[in-house]
C-alpha cells in the first residue's frame, strides 16, 4: 500500500507520461496510444516501484526481467525508459523513424533496457517462463514479469505457457492482462469470446487476481501477493480503459493506432491535465 505522498508522487509522473506519449505520436505520425494508455499504470507502478532496476546498469545481471509482450504499446514503454534515464529522452523525437534506434515494437539490441523485442503477439508468457526458470536454474532472486494483451489470450501458445508455468511452480513470475476488452478489429468477446478469463487462468493452476488496472495501490498490492507466493504463478486480470486519460479516445477502437494533428494533440493533452 503507497502512502498519500507516494502516491501523489507516482500519479503525477502517470499523468506527465501519459502527456510525454501524446507528444511523440504526435511527432512520429502515429502509434498504438490506445493500448499504450490502458497499460499504463502497470508499467508505472512496475517500473517506477516494484521492480529491482538499475537505469544505469541495463545489463545488471540480478535486475528484475520486464516483458512487454504486446508489443505494439512500445511507444509507452519507451517514453518510461527515457524517463528513467535508460536513454536520453531527446532521442524520442525520432521515433518510428527510418534510422532510429525506435521502431514501433522496441528491439533489445538498440534500446538499452528492453530485456525481450517483441511484437508478434502470444509470445511473451513463454519467453518470461523462460526466464524465470533460467533464474531458478542459475540460483538468482531476480523476478520476471509479462503484460499481454487481451486481444494476445487468442493465441494458442499463451494457453502453453500458462500450463507450463503452473505445472513447474513458477513462482518467480508474474503476469497481467492488460483487460481492455477491446482488440485492433472491435471488443474481445465479439472476435474470440476470453470470459471468464481469470477462471480460465485459475483453471491452467494460476493464482488470479482481478482488479482495477489503473489503481496503482491494487497493483502493487497484487504484486506484495504474487512475491509471497510459494505455490503457483500469479495472473492479474487488469481492468483497464483502451484510450484512458484522454476523453476521445477512451473506448474507442479506433484509436487502437492513430495520428495526431496540432488540434488534436492539444485536445488530449487537455484532457489528460482534467483527468
Ligand atoms: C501474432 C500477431 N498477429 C497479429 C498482430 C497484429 N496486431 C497488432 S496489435 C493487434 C491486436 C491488439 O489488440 P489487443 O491484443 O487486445 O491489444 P491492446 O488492446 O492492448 O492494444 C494485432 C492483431 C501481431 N502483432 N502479432
Amino acid at each position: 500500500m503507497l502512502d498519500a505522498k507516494e502516491r501523489r508522487k507516482l500519479k503525477d509522473k502517470a499523468r506527465e507520461l501519459r502527456e510525454k506519449i501524446v507528444e511523440v505520436t504526435f511527432t512520429c505520425g502515429g502509434a498504438h496510444i490506445g493500448g499504450a494508455f490502458s497499460q499504463h499504470e502497470i508499467l508505472v507502478a512496475l517500473y517506477y516501484k516494484a521492480m529491482r532496476i538499475d537505469p544505469k546498469r541495463p545489463a545488471w545481471e540480478d535486475r528484475d526481467r520486464f516483458i512487454l509482450s504486446k508489443g505494439h504499446g512500445g511507444v509507452g514503454h519507451a517514453v518510461i525508459l527515457g524517463d528513467l534515464g535508460y536513454y536520453d529522452p531527446v532521442l524520442l523525437k525520432d521515433f518510428n523513424k527510418t534510422g532510429s534506434p525506435f521502431g514501433m515494437h522496441l528491439d533489445r539490441l538498440k534500446v538499452p533496457g528492453v530485456d525481450f523485442s517483441t511484437g508478434s503477439l502470444g509470445h511473451g508468457l513463454a519467453l518470461g517462463l523462460g526466464a524465470a526458470m533460467g533464474a531458478r536454474q542459475t540460483g538468482k532472486d531476480w523476478r520476471t514479469y509479462v503484460v499481454m494483451s487481451d486481444g494476445e489470450c487468442a493465441e494458442g501458445s499463451v494457453w502453453e505457457a500458462a500450463m507450463a508455468a503452473a505445472n513447474f511452480k513458477a513462482t518467480n513470475l508474474m503476469a497481467f492482462v492488460d483487460r481492455n476488452r477491446l482488440s485492433l478489429d472491435g471488443p474481445t468477446e465479439s472476435l474470440m469470446r476470453l470470459d471468464p478469463l481469470d477462471k480460465k487462468f485459475e483453471a491452467f493452476g494460476w493464482r488470479t487476481l482481478v482488479i482495477d488496472g489503473h489503481d496503482l495501490d491494487q497493483i502493487l498490492d497484487a504484486v506484495e501477493i504474487s512475491r509471497a507466493e510459494t505455490e503457483r504463478p500469479v495472473m492479474v486480470i487488469a481492468n483497464t480503459i483502451k484510450g484512458k486519460g484522454v476523453d476521445f479516445m477512451e473506448e474507442k477502437t479506433a484509436w487502437h493506432y492513430g495520428g495526431l494533428d496540432e488540434a488534436m494533440r492539444d485536445a488530449a493533452l487537455a484532457s489528460i491535465l482534467k483527468s
